[in-house]
């Protein structure tokens, strides 16, 4: 593909998630013929000497202490944005307002106004929001299963995210818990990525009811939630998103049940979809595990051969792809600042329901997330 020019990055933090950005933004040429080359530029830290260090192992130009230095520059063409939550607005609007091609981590802002901002400051922007798991070859071909009807009805789905660090929390996730800084704990950090999920796969939720705890005495920020749903499909659906499930690392797993056909995955196999075929004559029906490294699966022919597994941090370089060829298109890419928004209200709606201890209609049902 004849290349369309190169874009200058800005990337405005530099903790896990900038290391799994820095590591799309170079690989992603690599593996994918992208209408586009990416330019490591400017790396932006408040502690110089670690943004340095960083800097020099992933390749980028040039170290900056303030975001608001760089943000408008213009020889820069894309801000990504992998700070604590708060900043995110901030960041966001005034990169936007520059008329930068906007990357941001989830979830996208620490409240509802401030999302509802960041979308209103984006518009007539190109945006994208890290919700790299639907990015996994394995949970893009149980989007595409569903898209063909190969499920039926759908009666259930099941998501869970499960991990157990909550109760001793290192340093470097020490923001994750002040609620001035994250804006709430595992609802931000982990149902985000469940509810996106649940939407991309299912469609809208209708209504919720849930269950919020705090374990950890004087934490001021969630530990797990747990949630009932109701989807505008009519299919029911449950989530439980918690640091405390102890013996659990990672473990973000969704279960569709349909008519014709059940699904699961389980990141920490993220290889593999367990699919059971009820069209198939009940003797032979079963869950049969499937290997989603190809042939014919998304994403992994650009990666290795069938059978040679990919990883976490090929998620970002899928959806950085997919960003790049939408942007090349002249196409929107989803989510954008929009669907994060809904996912944004979402996670509102299940803090009120906690807190109020009723079920809860929600607002949103004309979008439904496309791919
Ligand atoms: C930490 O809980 C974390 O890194 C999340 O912030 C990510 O979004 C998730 O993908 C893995 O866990």
């Amino acid at each position: 593909m004849p290349k369309q020019g190169t874009l200058n990055v800005a990337m405005i933090g530099y903790g896990f998630m900038g290391r799994a950005h820095s590591n799309a933004f170079r690989q992603a040429s690599a593996f994918f013929d992208t209408p586009f080359d990416l330019r490591l530029k400017v790396l932006c830290g408040r502690d110089e000497a670690k943004a340095r260090t960083i800097a020099d192992m992933w390749g980028w130009q040039e170290v900056v202490r303030h975001w608001e230095s760089v943000v408008s520059r213009p020889d820069i063409d894309v801000v990504d944005i992998c700070t604590p939550n708060y900043l995110h607005a901030p960041i966001a609007t005034a990169a936007a307002q520059a008329g930068k091609i906007v990357l941001c981590e989830k979830p996208l802002a620490s409240t509802v106004e401030d999302a509802e901002r960041m979308v209103e400051a984006a518009r007539g922007c190109k945006t994208l929001v890290w919700f790299n798991y639907r990015r996994v070859p394995a949970v893009r071909f149980a989007w595409e299963l569903v898209q063909d009807g190969r499920l039926g009805d759908i009666y259930h789905y099941r998501g869970l995210y499960l991990q157990s660090w909550g109760r001793t929390p290192g340093d470097p996730a020490a923001w994750r818990f002040n609620p001035d800084h994250a804006g709430s704990g595992v609802m931000g950090d982990l149902l985000s990525h469940s509810l996106d999920l649940a939407q991309w796969l299912n469609g809208p939720i209708r209504r919720l009811c849930s269950n919020v705890r705090v374990f950890a005495e004087r934490r001021q920020v969630d530990d797990a939630v747990s949630v009932l749903a109701e989807f505008a499909n009519g299919s029911m659906g449950t989530f439980e998103a918690t640091r405390f499930a102890m013996g659990n690392q990672n473990r973000n797993c969704f279960e569709i049940n349909g008519s014709d056909g059940a699904l699961e995955f389980n990141l920490e196999k993220m290889n593999h979809l367990q699919f059971n075929d009820l069209r198939q004559e009940p003797s032979l029906q079963g869950r049969r595990e499937l290997l989603v490294t190809g042939p014919g699966h998304p994403y992994v022919d650009r990666f290795w051969p069938p059978g040679h597994v990919i990883g976490y941090e090929h998620t970002f370089i899928a959806t950085l792809v997919d960003f790049l060829e939408a942007l090349a298109r002249g196409e929107r890419f989803r989510p954008d600042f929009s669907d994060a928004l809904e996912i944004q209200r979402l996670l509102d709606l299940v803090s009120q329901s906690s807190q109020r201890g009723c079920w809860l209609e929600s607002a949103q049902l004309a979008t439904v997330s496309a791919p």
